[in-house]
């Protein structure tokens, strides 16, 4: 397998809102992410990949973009940004942007051309139909509101949104529109940004015919349309190719199979990509579930093309509450998901606070949620008539906002976050949970991520070992068993995600080994051999075999 900087990398995702506020208006900024880059440098990553920055309405937290070349005042100025890339450069980070080119914001110039008449030279930019029968072209649904098409009055069309009606799709079937956005992406290149984390990358082609849905809700075919791989490998004949850089596709609804379509190293389009088998998929933790879909992901991508390990980030709740125990347990289940999502075959991705086990959250009233997809499904589920508490405690566990609240820096008002109001509230919690006490303490979550990230600089086999689970255990709902190998090195990885204590004898042909215990989230067990491995409740262990 061919060697490459970014597949040696771990990513921290930056939030930049919820990060760090240094003017005090209740919004993290650029400013501040750069007083705290000491400290993500200090937990060892390589590539800071930061949510979308540019000018926006912000209707969707900056995923509704007006000016793809300016910077969001709330964020900071140009000058600032440029600040920001040199500072992470010159801690020897890199850093990757979020840039969103399935949609616009509704106040983007192009669209505010776009919907100004009919035969304005850029109405082919964004997707404009007649109605039918009176009504919207099709019955599809979008990720956040009930139609996926918005009534224009002056020009008497509907156009086309997979999202909020504030964001219009781009046409790529315009090859104007995509020279466009290929020039764009040189911009940002040109400044020596060192990639893209591409946001719904899998939705720029559309249905071929405009027809309705069989199950408008299940909301699948408005991704991986035909055309959608000519654009992608356009995409990067035309940019990607021409700069050492790094794409992460944000690929809905994707299988292995169609996964491959993507990061296929022969297929010239995308380095990697993120799927949502578990996010989308997975309500909560189900270890045989969880088996399945890393085994064929493995199977289909190993040797071929590239994946990311994750399971948590702004869209998605936070990882120790959803997935692990975020009660008695929160500090090892913590270390734990941290360690599978390190030893698995795939480049791990840290969303902010997860370094520290923040938890997700729960706000008594709607009003204290900022999510528009929340918002949306809130107001459309009560307007049917439900009861508003029971629709909002239906939504509570998988709201964004899980995610999104502020940085716990320390025990401080606001959690060190902000002198101002924050633009969120933040987890009550932080008291308990706040970098100044991880920081202090040589066992806390933060330095075992430290200790897992060190590891992986300093042994290939985390980055290029085959992985292979040992069959005993791979039914299992428990117990997560499994061996990493590059060559003469070979590792065990033996993870027990329960609330309950467990204990495994190998099986005959690892005997022999002696194991070398290289982390463990635990103090050691010095009484442990192949013969008997002692699991504590929620307990990792890294093991090289000799
Ligand atoms: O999310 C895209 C999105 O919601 C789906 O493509 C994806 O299938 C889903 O997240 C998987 O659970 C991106 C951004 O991450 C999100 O914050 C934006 O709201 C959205 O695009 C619109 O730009």
């Amino acid at each position: 397998m061919n060697k490459t900087w970014w597949k040696e990398s771990v990513v921290y995702q930056v939030y930049w809102r919820s990060f760090y506020d240094s003017d005090g208006d209740g919004y993290g900024d650029l400013e501040g992410l750069i007083q705290k880059l000491d400290y993500i440098k200090e937990l060892g990553v390589d590539i800071i990949w930061l949510n979308p920055v540019y000018e926006s309405p912000d209707k969707d937290n900056g995923y509704d973009i007006s000016d793809y070349e300016a910077i969001m005042p709330k964020a900071g100025t140009m000058e600032v940004w440029e600040r920001l890339l040199s500072e992470v450069h010159a801690r020897g980070m890199k850093l990757i942007m979020d840039l969103v080119v399935n949609h616009t914001s509704d106040r983007h110039p192009w669209f505010l051309e776009s919907r100004s008449s009919r035969d304005n030279p850029k109405r082919n930019w964004y997707i404009w139909k007649d109605a039918k029968d009176g009504k919207a072209p099709t019955n599809w649904r979008s990720y956040f509101s009930p139609s996926a098409w918005e009534w224009d009055e002056a020009t008497g069309q509907y156009y086309f949104h997979s999202f909020a009606v504030e964001q219009p799709d781009l046409n790529w079937e315009n090859p104007e529109l995509r020279q466009e956005i290929y020039r764009m992406m040189r911009f940002w290149l040109d400044k020596g940004i060192d990639g893209f984390r591409l946001d719904a990358i899998a939705l720029l082609a559309k249905p071929k015919a405009f027809s309705d849905a069989e199950n408008p809700a299940d909301i699948r075919y408005l991704a991986n349309n035909p055309g959608l791989h000519d654009y992608i490998r356009e995409m990067n004949e035309q940019v990607f190719r021409h700069y050492d850089m790094m794409t992460v596709g944000e690929t809905a609804f994707v299988s292995p199979e169609e996964g491959l379509k993507f990061v296929g190293e022969d297929r010239n389009e995308l380095n990697t990509l993120f799927h949502f088998e578990v996010c989308d998929e997975m309500p909560s933790w189900d270890m045989r579930r969880f088996k399945e879909i890393q085994r064929r992901w493995y199977q289909v991508l190993w040797g071929k093309g590239s994946n990311s390990q994750f399971l948590n980030n702004h869209d998605h709740t936070r990882q120790v509450t959803r997935y692990g125990n975020d009660g008695p347990y929160r500090v090892q289940s913590a270390k734990l998901l941290a360690t599978m999502l390190h030893t698995l075959p795939g480049i791990p991705y840290i969303y902010q606070g997860e370094e520290i086990g923040m938890t997700g959250v729960r706000f008594d009233s709607i009003d204290q949620y900022n999510d528009i997809a929340m918002k949306n499904r809130y107001e459309e589920e009560v307007r049917k008539g439900r009861d508003p508490q029971e629709v909002l405690r239906s939504l509570q566990a998988l709201s964004r906002d899980n995610s999104r609240t502020p940085m716990q820096w320390n025990d401080s008002l606001n959690a060190g976050f902000t002198t101002g109001t924050p633009w969120i509230n933040v987890n009550p919690n932080y008291k308990e949970i706040n970098v100044e006490k991880d920081l202090a303490d040589p066992n806390s979550i933060y330095r075992y991520y430290q200790k897992l990230i060190r590891l992986r600089k300093d042994h290939e086999v985390m980055v290029y070992g085959d992985f292979e689970e040992l069959p005993e255990w791979m039914e299992d709902e428990r117990l997560y068993v499994y061996t990493r190998t590059l060559g003469d090195t070979r590792w065990l990885i033996v993870l027990n995600h329960s609330d309950d204590p467990s204990s495994i004898r190998l099986p005959a042909a690892y005997r022999e080994f002696t194991l070398n215990l290289l982390l463990s989230n635990y103090p050691e067990n010095e009484a442990d051999s192949a013969d008997r491995i002692e699991l504590r409740p929620h307990e990792a262990r890294i093991y090289e075999l000799r």
